[in-house]
């Protein structure tokens, strides 16, 4: 056997307590799987490319793997309670409606991780274990996180099957768009119970190693509109993004606030999706049925008076109602799906980067002036 020596002792994975390669996938657990997947492909424009079900020896659960690119959702929904994780799963969808039980992280070394994890304070919810077929080995750990969410951590090195071992390749329900609508999980946003957020922050600080990133909402912001105060945690290499937001006392009741009331407590609020061509993905997405925050034409008559020159014509970007924000360090085009379930809970964003590292803080008065009228229209401000 040959060693290696490494001779850059400062590489950032040394460096790092809690080295991370990045989402390994969001977990839903829903009411029907079957369908979900299919608004998934035909919608969200993603491709189902593995299954679990009683066609291949699963009799309690079907899940249903989505990719995009990078990015890759996990639909599952109970069919016949057997275990401990059936019941999860159907208390989960009784309390919660649709929603996400788990934010799983691929990591280097899932024994490590949890480890280190466990010993600064998480809660462990399952030791290290391995699946293995033959297409190799994974090893899962998980622990939990706000709410009854969890992180699953994943390492998959040693393995080049479909997605986990018990899973069948699949075949994409519809075919997939031509043009993908977008290539990678950008962030996932939690909502916790109010004065809870800065306890999360500090456990991502803790547990993971995760650092304070610089955009945060604060009082001023908060009871100004946003009726909401938030932070974003992230690891060193910025892969894994995790804003947190909790309700702020404002005028109006606090979007946080419909959030808890609606979910039943804490959970994931929205998944930010990156694309490098939002204006295709918001076409392509309307067309098919998914619908947006609106947002006034009098954002479009001020917008290049402080955001400048951006990619898209700003005539394209009020047709389709996208917004703009700008730091020092560039822009960035986002837009917000209304909630993708009855319930006013969880929703999409769509984001596409120029340079900037932000979350959109300059739209934060626009989109919750948007959010509130929803909020409106559903009976709770
Ligand atoms: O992730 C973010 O921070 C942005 C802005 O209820 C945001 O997408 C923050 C809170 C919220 C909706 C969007
Ligand atoms: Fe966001």
């Amino acid at each position: 056997m040959t060693e290696t020596i490494d001779h850059n002792p400062t590489t950032a994975r040394e460096a790092d307590p809690f080295p991370v390669k990045g989402m390994d996938a969001v977990v839903f657990a829903v009411g029907n799987a079957k369908q979900a997947a299919h608004y998934y492909s035909t919608a969200f424009g993603m491709k189902l490319v593995a299954y679990s079900g009683p066609e291949n020896g699963n009799r309690e659960t079907a899940s249903y793997v989505m990719e995009n690119g990078g990015a890759r959702f996990v639909l599952t929904s109970v069919i016949k309670q057997a275990t401990d994780w059936g019941s999860f799963l159907a208390e989960h969808v009784a309390e919660h409606g649709d929603g996400v039980v788990d934010l799983a992280i691929e990591v280097p070394d899932a024994r490590a991780a949890y480890a280190y994890a466990v010993e600064h304070g998480a809660r462990g919810i399952t030791e290290p274990y391995e699946l293995k077929d033959e297409h190799g080995t994974v090893v899962l750990a998980a622990i939990a996180t706000y709410g009854r969410t969890r992180h699953t951590l994943v390492d998959r090195s040693g393995y080049d099957g479909p997605y986990l071992p018990g899973f069948v390749a699949a075949a994409p329900i519809v075919e997939p768009p031509a043009k993908r609508t977008f290539q990678a999980i950008d962030h996932c946003v939690g909502n916790v119970e109010l004065g809870k957020m800065n306890e999360w922050v500090a456990f991502y600080n803790k547990v993971m190693g995760f650092t304070n990133m610089k955009e945060f909402v604060g009082d001023d912001i908060a009871t100004e509109y946003s009726a909401l105060m938030s932070k974003v945690v992230a690891d060193g290499t910025l892969k894994v993004k995790f804003p947190i937001n909790e309700p702020a006392i404002a005028k109006k009741k606090s979007q946080i606030d419909e959030y808890l009331e609606f979910y039943g407590g804490a959970g994931v609020q929205h998944i930010a999706l990156a694309t490098n061509d939002i204006v295709a993905t918001v076409r392509a997405m309307r067309a098919a049925g998914v619908a947006f925050l609106d947002t006034p034409d009098s954002y479009y008559d001020t917008l290049g008076e402080w955001a400048g020159e951006t990619r898209v014509p700003v005539e394209t970007l009020r047709e389709l109602k996208i917004l703009v924000d700008r730091d020092e360090d560039g822009y960035l085009l986002q837009i917000f799906t209304k909630p993708v379930q009855d319930r006013p809970t969880v929703f999409f964003e769509m984001i596409e980067r120029h340079g900037s590292m932000g979350f959109g803080k300059g739209n934060f008065k626009a989109l919750f002036e948007a959010i509130e009228r929803e909020q409106e229209k559903r009976g709770n401000l």
